[in-house]
């Protein structure tokens, strides 16, 4: 796993976090309002589970870069060796802004370290990288057993995030001889659940039809209700070639579509250049190519933010079967969604 400097940033004295690094947080909301709205027109007093996010792909494509952007703070290990090496189940819940100026208003809590609370992020990164040591090893093992974490900030809603090792073929280090194959049932028994939204995340460099993001996303989606294809590495695709074809659906169809980013790279990482600097970078990136001027609603990690946000996967996910198995009434649901949608339109 590549090593990772503490940011300086993030210091004990966390700052707020700049307005552009909460994307998730202010976009997804008015999924929450609709959901609550819905269910309270019902006269519904039960709970439903809200929607989880996974991202799944080949290792190193970026999965965690991507989740890391979209929560808008730096705290999960990234590198450009195997890194994400247990399930990361991140519930971020939305606390009230103090407004006192204490800066103490957002932090990290593990549930195997209850009661700890970490205001510096760095020091969740570094909890993360220890806890997996403790039960996957030094030496690239990759384990199922969870690590749960929860973020409480004003700057999120309540969402579970889920960060899961990559799909890899050849065994190294620890890694049993049938690595790709505990991986990708460990995947599976994440995004087979219908309330789970799929990132399903390849990297521009490499050939979208070889895509394991794609292949297992696939599998587990056949439909594609609930799958949003995930281009990264858009910055250091061959020298003349562009990814429009692939944003538009052009090379492998997505019924969600896709959308493109530009994460940081490992000297990024290394430099510890902030989220805010990287996503000025991002949109610089995309502002100066002409090829992607048209396909700009599909460019860009807010773009991504905005896409959580959209009418089909709420609709798929009140349809879902798992609503049905709660025995929730499919009927009057639609009906007082329907009604809801067409007074308002989606703010995505
Ligand atoms: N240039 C560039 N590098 C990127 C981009 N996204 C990710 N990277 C780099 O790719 C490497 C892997 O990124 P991660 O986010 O750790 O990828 P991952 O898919 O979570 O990796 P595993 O958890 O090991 O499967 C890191 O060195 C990142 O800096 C991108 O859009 N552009
Ligand atoms: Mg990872």
């Amino acid at each position: 796993m590549a090593e990772e400097p503490a940011s300086p940033s993030l210091s004990s004295q966390p700052q707020p976090p700049p307005s552009s690094a909460a994307p998730l947080g202010s976009s997804v909301i008015p999924i929450v309002n609709k959901l609550q709205d819905i269910f309270a027109q019902l006269g519904s007093q039960s709970m439903i589970e809200l929607p989880q996010v996974a991202v799944v792909g080949s290792q190193s494509s970026g999965k965690s870069s991507v989740l890391e952007a979209l929560v808008g703070r730096d705290f999960l290990p990234r590198g450009n060796e195997i890194c994400t090496r247990r399930p990361l189940v991140l519930q971020l819940l939305q606390t009230k802004r103090k407004g006192d100026g204490s800066g103490e208003d957002e932090w990290g809590e593990f549930l195997h370290l209850p009661g700890k609370r970490f205001y510096d992020f760095s020091d969740i990164r570094s909890e993360i990288q220890a806890e997996t040591a403790k039960e996957a090893g030094g030496n690239k093992g990759v384990s199922d057993k969870q690590i749960r974490l929860k973020i409480f900030s004003p700057n999120v809603l309540d969402i579970t995030l889920v960060d899961l090792p990559g799909i890899t073929k050849v065994p190294v280090g620890d890694q049993p001889s049938d690595i790709e194959a505990r991986i990708r049932t460990m995947i599976m028994s994440y995004i087979k659940k219908p309330s789970c939204l799929i990132l399903a995340v390849t990297a521009a460099n490499s050939d979208l039809a070889n895509s394991d993001a794609l292949q297992i996303a696939g599998n587990a989606d056949p439909d594609g209700y609930r799958t949003i294809g995930i281009i990264t590495k858009l910055d250091i695709m061959d020298r003349g070639t562009d990814a429009r074809n692939l944003l538009l659906g052009k090379v492998i169809p997505l019924r969600l579509g896709y959308v493109g980013v530009v994460n940081r790279c490992q000297e990024d990482i290394i430099l510890n250049r902030s989220i805010k600097d990287a996503l000025a970078a991002e949109e610089k990136f995309f502002r100066s190519r002409p090829v992607y001027n048209g396909v700009a609603d599909r460019c860009g990690v807010p773009q991504l933010a905005k896409k959580l946000n959209q009418v089909e996967f709420l609709q798929h996910y009140l349809l879902s079967e798992y609503l049905e198995g709660h025995h929730f009434k499919l009927d009057s649901l639609c009906s007082a969604f329907i009604a809801r949608t067409s007074r308002s339109p989606p703010s995505a």
